[in-house]
């Protein structure tokens, strides 16, 4: 009785900011970042809609697009084998539960690399400054990733049906399209408002049981939440996507063209997502700035 209890009241936002995370809270109450500039802007609108689009170069993220690109086409010819394969599935593997179309080019188990241009770009100021000031306590990076969605003609599945993640109460994922991604490359899809803080955070359309995990098609959408106001983030190569997927969301129903970002995650502390980035034993972190160090849960 008392377990339950205190498991729903984790669930609520008192809860679960001044109880499972107080500490980072607090931390970021008399220590935290302070947004500026741009930043300020992209939370402006991260706060109103959940979703924020901007150019790569208005963000501060010390990271050189060219330097991003160079790295990019250097991974996808290495893993070039395991694109063909993930082309070959996406065409004839329509199972649930892999997403057979979408490739994790670091793997779905990140070991966390402090040398890589793609950790750097995760634990950037501007990233960090927002992630921190959109939750208003000092967050954690969970997740960096280069994804190859591979284009196919089968029905939408998975994560290409309107659905919102679970991980947290908020959640701040960070996509950075390496190719251009037009209607025929599976654009990230949202619905602007169905976040927490949202003025439609208690929208609930109609949804199918898709092996355990609830689905939305776009028609069920549609009767909730009329189409003209969906955000399709089509966007050129270097376009910048701040979404809380806590809200509903879908992408990678690419049809036409192979899709390539970048993505990165932000959760609380205490979110019970599983810890999706490794770390090697001999990992340093001497590189890093305490905030980064932070961001890691290492300080
Ligand atoms: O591939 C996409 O655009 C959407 C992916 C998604 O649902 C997510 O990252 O939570
Ligand atoms: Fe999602």
């Amino acid at each position: 009785m008392l377990r339950k209890l205190l498991r729903s009241a984790k669930r609520t936002e008192l809860g679960w900011r001044y109880g499972s995370n107080l500490r980072p809270t607090l931390r970021f109450l008399f220590d935290g970042r302070k947004p500026a500039g741009r930043d300020a802007e992209i939370l402006k609108d991260l706060n109103m809609h959940g979703v924020a689009v901007v150019p790569f170069e208005s963000l501060d993220t010390e990271v050189n697009f060219s330097d991003l690109e160079r790295a990019v086409n250097n991974l996808v010819e290495g893993e070039m084998p395991a694109i063909l394969d993930i082309k070959e599935s996406a065409r004839t593997d329509h199972s649930i539960g892999r997403k057979t179309f979408n490739l994790e080019m670091f793997g779905s188990e990140v070991t966390f690399d402090p040398n890589s241009i793609f950790s750097r770009l995760a634990l950037s100021k501007s990233f960090l400054t927002i992630a921190d000031c959109y939750f208003r306590m000092q967050t954690r990076l969970r997740y960096y990733n280069v994804w190859y969605t591979s284009a196919s003609t089968s029905a939408a599945r998975e994560s290409q049906l309107w659905h919102f993640d679970r991980e947290d109460r908020l959640i701040l994922k960070i996509f950075v399209y390496l190719s251009d991604v037009d209607h025929g490359a599976g654009p990230f899809t949202y619905a602007p408002g169905t976040h927490k803080k949202g003025r439609f955070s208690s929208m609930s359309p109609a949804f199918f049981d898709e092996d355990g995990v609830r689905r939305t098609t776009d028609e069920q959408m549609s009767n909730s939440y009329p189409q003209e106001n969906w955000r399709v983030c089509t966007g050129k190569k270097g376009t910048v996507i701040l979404a809380d997927t806590r809200g509903f969301h879908k992408g990678g129903e690419a049809r036409t063209s192979d899709r390539l970002m970048f993505i990165c995650m932000f959760t609380s502390p205490a979110s019970e997502s599983r810890k999706l980035l490794r770390y090697p034993d001999d990992v340093t972190f001497s590189d890093l700035e305490r905030g980064q160090r932070a961001a890691l849960g290492y300080e």
